[in-house]
């Protein structure tokens, strides 16, 4: 894995929830000058593009996910993109684009890291089923399908099976889970640092734990799925679920700046930037100085 080779991939798909509009993430992400950002460390940066995504919404709907045909198209197309950018060599750094996203994502590093480790920086766990969706938005069921969990539809994305280990998976900002989702947490043993955990023990200890736990893991490759939702909307109010008491500016750089030195990322994602929510392209801002942090920018 070439980690100074970095391949861009945007994702404009905002059928994962209800809020339209997070489907200009990748334009904003890249208007807040991501390219340039990470040339600018040393990097080599290949703009893949975007990933197709119909611009109209179906009507007609065969099941409580909300646009799963639209949801499912997008991520299977994702998921061949991410294989074939790994396959390369590149460090695959997808924009969304709402969370669903995250299972093109998991789905296209499985044909290559057969023990992935995962960082879920979140609000919310991301983990209901069909049956436990009190939404029916698929971008509430990533982490839940890259187990195997969920609509077999989104499950079989590329290959069927588990693609994520319960046992190799790290949420971090939770702050907001639903019953279901505990449940699951509870019986899948699930790793999470609440907001509870950062407040008592600081970020340094929680980031230091989230890689131990990883390293102890043996895991080949860790994925980085950064929900903007996971920082205070202080920070990030351009999300479409924005959740008060969350993790501050200076916490989450703290956190990429760890990763960073950890040298265990091999593949990124910034998800849920919705430009019409947002202050200014604040949002996108803050997610490109995050990539920065995450991909070595130093001060001195
Ligand atoms: C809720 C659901 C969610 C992101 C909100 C919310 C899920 N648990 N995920 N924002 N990124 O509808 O399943
Ligand atoms: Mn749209
Ligand atoms: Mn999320
Ligand atoms: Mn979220």
């Amino acid at each position: 894995m070439d980690k100074h080779h970095i391949s861009l991939i945007g994702v404009p798909l905002d059928y994962g929830q209800s809020r339209r509009g997070v489907d200009m993430g990748p334009s904003a992400i890249r208007y807040a000058g991501a390219l340039k950002r990470l040339e600018s460390i040393g990097h080599t940066v290949t703009d893949e593009g975007d990933i197709q995504v119909s611009a109209v919404e179906k009507t007609e709907q065969d099941t409580n996910l909300k646009n799963l045909d639209e949801v499912v198209t997008a991520n299977t197309e994702l998921a061949g993109k991410v294989a074939d950018v790994i396959k390369q060599g590149k460090f695959p750094l997808v924009l969304g684009g709402d969370h669903s996203i995250a299972i093109g994502t998991l789905s296209g590093l499985s044909t290559t890291y057969k023990n992935l480790g995962v960082i879920w920086y979140d609000a919310h766990a991301d983990m209901n089923t069909a049956e436990t969706s009190p939404s029916g938005n698929i971008h509430g069921m990533p982490l839940a399908v890259a187990m195997g969990l969920g609509h077999e539809r989104l499950v079989n994305i590329l290959q069927g099976g588990q693609k994520v280990k319960p046992e190799n998976v790290v949420i971090i900002g939770a702050r907001s889970v639903d019953p279901g989702e505990r449940q699951l947490i509870k019986e899948k043993k699930i790793k999470v640092f609440t907001m509870h955990e950062i407040d008592r023990d600081g970020m340094t200890a929680v980031m230091n734990e989230a890689i131990e736990y990883l390293r102890n893991r043996n895991v080949d490759g860790v994925h980085l799925s950064l929900d903007l939702d996971g920082l205070d909307p202080l920070y990030t109010p351009g999300v479409g679920t924005p959740v008060a008491g969350g993790i501050s500016y200076r916490e989450s750089h703290l956190a990429m700046e760890m990763l960073e030195d950890s040298g265990m990322i091999t593949s990124a994602e910034f998800v849920e930037v919705n430009p019409i929510l947002d202050e200014k392209n604040k949002t996108a801002d803050v997610a490109v100085g995050l990539m920065g942090s995450l991909f070595g920018e130093k001060l001195i």
